[in-house]
């Protein structure tokens, strides 16, 4: 169990008048428990009230080991959990709720409990997520790191690769023997005009003479998670993949150097945005700058254009800006840093010059 966040989650509850909470996502249970459970469809619910009390609901085939036996309430699969979790509830105190309970579980709970006055947890948890402790930095230093010797192998391999179904496979292969325990989202690997699509998802094209190859690829190592892109090309890329990657690599660039404490989220944004657009391709960068990575890919702060959230110490981003010409290709270049006291420090050490393969 972790103390110390637990008693910052509890402090929290109390600035915003929530006197019992339940927390039921992996990620969250995982962040205050130490433990990473996965029930599947089953329930499991944390639970946390201001006197300090505390219980951990959970079906009883999953062996748990950081909570005190004593502070379980298990079940089997013919019971109903959500009877056991509404018999917890202290009768007329607001309940904190996960935004990711299952809505089928709440539904139940609300049926059982109407009368109770419900307030979202979700952005208190995230608030304190998004400030990375030491352990967590040197668990995503270390997930970075194996991001970047992955990338360097997967590079080499791009012209034995034909499809970009296979360079994907390759990818998680590669990540598999460097010591990563899964990937952190499906690799992203677009040749072409599929570049265009920031989001593509890898298919049967194969790589051709000329093409732009967007690598956006990520692992799990200790639950924490890595996130990098980079773009290169195949054979003989037309000048205007030079022109654009340079101006992207200078978006990346500046928007980095503007990271420090104190800066707000939305002004990294427009630092990025301003390179795009002043080079007149500010409609093709159609994405935010980036996101917060931690034990899960997508977290808080998000750095985009209507964030006010300010940077401080501890918090650690992705800075990817891009631009996607469509029936062309597209440029990404997207690194990690994390926010230190006095600006920050860059978790990708991956190369970024113009490169051709
Ligand atoms: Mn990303």
């Amino acid at each position: 169990m972790k103390k110390e966040r637990l008693n910052n989650f509890i402090n929290l509850m109390e600035e915003n008048n929530i006197y019992q909470s339940i927390i039921t996502s992996t990620p969250s249970v995982f962040y205050f428990l130490n433990e990473w459970i996965e029930p599947g469809e089953r329930l499991l619910a944390l639970y946390i009230n201001l006197s300090g009390e505390i219980k951990l609901i959970i079906n009883e085939m999953f062996k748990v080991t950081s909570v005190d036996k004593n502070l379980m309430l298990t079940y089997s699969d013919s019971d109903n959990p959500i009877n056991i979790l509404a018999n917890v509830l202290i009768d007329g105190k607001t309940i904190g709720i996960d935004e990711k309970m299952q809505a089928g579980f709440l539904l139940e709970l609300l049926n059982l409990r109407h009368s109770f006055s419900f307030k979202n947890i979700s952005p208190l948890i995230a608030k304190l997520r998004m400030i990375k402790d030491d352990e967590e930095i040197n668990y995503m230093k270390f997930s970075s790191e194996i991001n970047d010797k992955t990338m360097g192998k997967v590079i080499n391999v791009i012209p034995e690769m034909l499809s970009e179904r296979l360079l994907a496979k390759a990818i998680k292969n590669i990540f598999e023997r460097e010591g990563a325990d899964n990937v952190s989202f499906e690799p992203i690997v677009a040749y072409g005009a599929n570049s265009s699509n920031p989001h593509h998802v890898p298919d049967s094209t194969n790589i051709k003479d000329g093409d732009a190859v967007v690598l956006d690829i990520g692992c799990i190592k200790n639950h924490y998670c890595s996130d990098m892109t980079r773009t290169v090309f195949f054979g003989n890329p037309i000048n205007t993949f030079k022109k654009i990657y340079e101006i992207v690599l200078e978006a990346n660039l500046k928007a980095i150097d503007s990271v420090k404490p104190g800066v707000k989220a939305c002004e990294v944004d427009k630092v990025a945005r301003e390179v795009i657009t002043k080079h007149g391709y500010g409609d093709y960068f159609i994405h935010r700058t980036g996101h917060g990575v931690g034990i899960e890919i997508h977290e808080m702060p998000y750095i985009s254009s209507n964030s006010d959230v300010v940077l401080e110490p501890g918090m650690i981003f992705s800075v990817e800006p891009g631009i996607y010409l469509p029936n062309i290709g597209g440029v990404r270049i997207e690194d990690l840093v994390l926010v230190t006291k006095k600006g920050c420090k860059i978790l990708n050490h991956y190369p970024k010059d113009f490169t051709i393969v």
